[in-house]
């Protein structure tokens, strides 16, 4: 890692050809993260205010990531970025549309949330100055929002615990299928697929674990599509 980050150049335009469509991602899915926490927002009425506060917060992370991508003077590639969450995108709709807020917590809430963690972890120390600044402030967040939906769903755990493990066999192996996808790209900014695996692995697992799944049954979860 050391190695890799003392041959990054920032200016190249292999880096920012890459980062061109790292950056639409990481702005079109905090976009989309703003949108969905006011939909979960619509399904859990009691906790509006909480959830509105939390899209606010992407809001912000999105103006910031915009910062980093003008910063390196790099156009983020936002119809890769839309073809890129189509899937858990199309998902959280169709779960919306019948009301169902735990698929609709465990995408946003869990899986992105997770998959956000990770990739800000990796991103953090082969980031240019001013986006690992940035990237920084931004991950702290990503924690807050995964413990909101970890703690609504412990606190449902019985009434959710089927829902959660049909939700997680349709979401997650959309998940492997994205880091794949991206695998070349990032390896270009320094950060390591393996790493983001272990990290998103970590997370989530940790959270489905204090949710209360057995570690049998993390195990099982976690493991769902990962050798697709
Ligand atoms: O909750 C959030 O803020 C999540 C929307 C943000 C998603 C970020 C997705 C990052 C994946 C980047 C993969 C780059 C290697
Ligand atoms: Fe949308
Ligand atoms: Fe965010
Ligand atoms: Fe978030």
């Amino acid at each position: 890692m050391v190695d890799s980050v003392a041959t990054l150049d920032f200016q190249s335009d292999i880096y920012r050809d890459a980062y061109s469509r790292i950056n639409g991602i990481v702005i079109e899915g905090e976009q989309e993260a703003a949108d969905n926490y006011i939909q979960i927002a619509e399904l859990l009425a009691d906790r509006r205010e909480e959830l509105l506060s939390l899209s606010k917060m992407e809001s912000r992370h999105k103006k910031g990531f915009e910062a980093c991508g003008r910063n390196l003077r790099v156009t983020p590639d936002l119809p890769f970025a839309k073809e890129f969450f189509k899937g858990l995108h199309d998902n959280f709709q169709k779960a919306f549309a019948v009301g169902d807020v735990v698929t609709c917590l465990l995408i946003q809430a869990l899986i992105i949330e997770a998959f956000a963690i990770s990739a800000y972890n990796i991103y953090i120390p082969v980031a240019d100055p001013f986006a690992r600044k940035i990237t920084e402030g931004v991950v702290k967040d990503e924690y807050l929002h995964l413990n909101f939906g970890q703690q609504w769903l412990k606190a449902h755990f019985v009434e959710v615990k089927d829902r959660l493990k049909q939700a997680n066999r349709e979401n997650l192996p959309l998940v492997w299928r994205m880091l794949n996808g991206v695998e070349q790209d990032a390896a270009q900014l320094g950060m390591e697929k393996a790493a983001m695996v272990e990290d998103f692995l970590i997370s989530y697992g940790d959270a489905l674990a204090d949710i209360g799944f057995t570690m049998r049954e993390v195990m099982q979860l976690t493991a769902m599509g990962l050798a697709a």
